[in-house]
């Protein structure tokens, strides 16, 4: 039995587990999620990628069918409603024999509005989970997305089972492939659009296989915190590289990110300093810590990099306490990894969904919540040379803060970030991404 089979069982022990609580609590007696549609182009013949839902994919692998459901009440086993169209135009994905089948009670539905026969007759204690909301109004549901029940399966969903775990080493592994290949491409001398294209097929994916749109940004472009473009001529120059690039495993993301330098230069060392500091943050992260507060840690020593690589012409407390950090740093520490790239439960304290702010001067970040054990995060520092935050700066008081020809130096860089995915343990942290390999 290979791994993921023999951890399956108690992952939908511990879903049914969640949901026959989260039902009680606010008196239901099922719920019914959809695992989406395929949308339509306006006035066009094609569709949009399709995008499962995710709490349809937290039950089993299945990320690519549209017009499917799954009735849950806690108790029983699971009803899986799955569509399986006479279509002699598209690929119908057949129904192959899988570990998670015996979980299921399977019934196949071959017209999608037929669902309606398959599903309760009386929709009163049901809810609706799911994006149509003009669908479950039209099957007779009063109940869509209750909030209560979404913020309490949110809240939990933080917590990773080991075959979720599993599936996240998967994730990584293939990304770490795909990241071996873009630093390849990238010594080689070849264009942003081509590193894409080498970072895909060493995955075998397509370009809708990621869960996120790929950051492949040469030089001055690693300054654009999403720049998503793909430049399809190679620079005259290959000075610098950022990659953020994922994968996904059953429905499960990595999200990984490089900085790479061609030759030696103060940048390349301000990359080796910032991974320093990226594993230094990695090792504050632990049970118990608030991510809120491992944040502002890392903001501090941000500064502190910067005043060693004369960046700033005051001390590192003054630059935090200018607020001028935040121009080199714009972004969050990271965030929680799962089903989706940016992970839901973020900001909660508890599962009714109380809401934990981000520190005011740092309202960016993704994730506010007392870390523990089995949840799964990102941890990403950042260093960049952004023109416009920049001159934002120059044209203020605080201008003389800044060494401008220490700054000019690397703005042709871009920019720095490093990014790690973190199983967090009661003992120890599992950093996923470096295990495999990828320094
Ligand atoms: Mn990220």
């Amino acid at each position: 039995m290979s791994k993921l089979a023999s951890l399956y069982p108690a992952h939908v022990t511990e879903l049914q587990h969640r949901a026959k609580q989260a039902l009680s609590r606010e008196n239901l007696d099922g719920m019914i999620i959809h695992s989406g549609q395929e949308l339509r182009v306006f006035l066009d013949d094609t569709t949009y990628p399709f995008k499962v839902n995710p709490h349809f994919k937290h039950w089993l692998p299945l990320t690519n069918v549209p017009n499917s459901w799954l009735i849950i009440n806690g108790s029983d086993k699971p009803t899986l409603i799955y569509y399986q169209p006479v279509d002699f135009w598209h690929k119908v994905l057949p129904l192959t024999d899988s570990y998670w089948n015996d979980f299921f009670d399977i019934k196949v539905l071959t017209k999608a509005s037929d669902v309606e026969k398959l599903l309760p007759y009386d929709k009163k204690g049901f809810a609706y989970i799911g994006a149509h909301i003009e669908v479950a109004q039209a099957l007779g549901f009063e109940t869509i997305n209750p909030e209560g029940l979404l913020n309490c399966i949110h809240y939990h969903r933080a917590y990773k089972t080991a075959y979720e775990q599993e599936c996240m080493r998967e994730s990584n592994r293939l990304a770490v492939l795909g990241h071996q290949a873009a630093k390849n491409a990238f010594l080689a001398g070849l264009s942003e659009y081509e590193i894409q294209r080498a970072y895909l097929k060493a995955m075998q994916y397509g370009e809708n296989d990621t869960p996120y749109g790929s950051i492949i940004a040469l030089n001055e472009n690693a300054a654009i915190l999403h720049y998503t473009m793909l430049e399809q001529k190679a620079p005259s120059e290959h000075r610098s590289f950022l990659i953020d690039a994922g994968a996904n495993f059953h429905g499960y993301a990595a999200d990984i990110t490089r900085t790479y330098a061609r030759g030696n230069s103060e940048f390349a060392d301000l990359i080796t300093r910032m991974d320093q500091l990226m594993v230094n943050a990695v090792d504050g992260l632990k049970p118990g810590k608030s991510y809120a507060e491992l944040h502002v840690e890392t903001f501090a020593q941000i500064a502190q990099v910067m005043q060693e690589f004369n960046l700033i012409n005051v001390s590192a407390d003054s630059a935090v306490e200018s607020g001028i950090v935040s121009a080199f740093f714009p972004h969050g520490l990271g965030h929680h990894l799962g089903l989706q790239t940016h992970d839901v439960g973020g900001f909660m304290a508890d599962e009714r969904g109380t809401h934990v702010n981000a520190p005011e001067q740092h309202p960016f970040l993704r994730a506010t919540r007392t870390v523990e054990a089995n949840q799964v995060f990102t941890i990403e520092p950042g260093l960049y040379f952004i023109d416009s935050l920049l001159s934002d700066i120059k044209q203020s008081d605080k201008a003389d803060m800044v060494n401008w020809s220490k700054v000019e130096i690397m703005r042709p860089y871009g920019g720095i970030r490093i990014e790690d995915n973190i199983i967090v343990h009661q003992s120890h942290n599992e950093n996923m991404t470096r295990d495999l390999g990828l320094a």
